[in-house]
């Protein structure tokens, strides 16, 4: 089974902060990839946020030219949960444009996941059974939201 990574190169809506305050977009700050995704991670920058429900919407690089059906996605995300309530996780889901959900939402990646309390780490979230076509891949946008509880 062959496998690709892709790795966020557009914004939707983005609420979170940028940390350092930038112009740029958004997935700019998180487009060096993770270490599980063979990328090459660069914490002096990211988006943060302590609100409840704010989210951010990303789309990802096409998919290989010789992509053919796409039954399962990995998702590696890196991050931090530092909420004082240890009660605060990050919510993920991916949509067919349109709207239409994929089949696995949500996925919920919880302090426990990345480390513990104030930990920077990272964690898989895997959505299999699917079915995609790679026109149907190269158009999933994520949506990542921070819950407090
Ligand atoms: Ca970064």
């Amino acid at each position: 089974m062959a496998t690709a990574n892709v790795k966020p190169n557009s914004d939707g809506t983005v609420q979170w902060d940028m940390d350092p305050t930038g112009l740029a977009d958004h997935y700019t700050y998180l487009d060096e990839g993770t270490n599980l995704g063979g990328g090459s991670p660069d914490d002096s920058n990211f988006v943060r946020t302590m609100t409840n429900n704010e989210y951010e919407e990303y789309g990802f690089e096409d998919s290989p030219g010789d992509a053919g059906q796409i039954t399962q996605i990995d998702l590696h995300l890196r991050g931090q949960v530092n909420d004082t309530l240890n009660a605060a996780y990050i919510r993920l889901e991916l949509y067919h444009s349109g709207g239409t959900p994929v089949t696995g939402n949500p996925k919920d990646v919880s302090q426990a996941d990345l480390g513990g309390h104030g930990v920077t780490g990272e964690v898989t979230k895997t959505w299999s059974g699917l079915s995609l076509t790679k026109t149907q891949f190269d158009s999933l946008v994520l949506v990542q939201t921070f819950k407090t509880s």
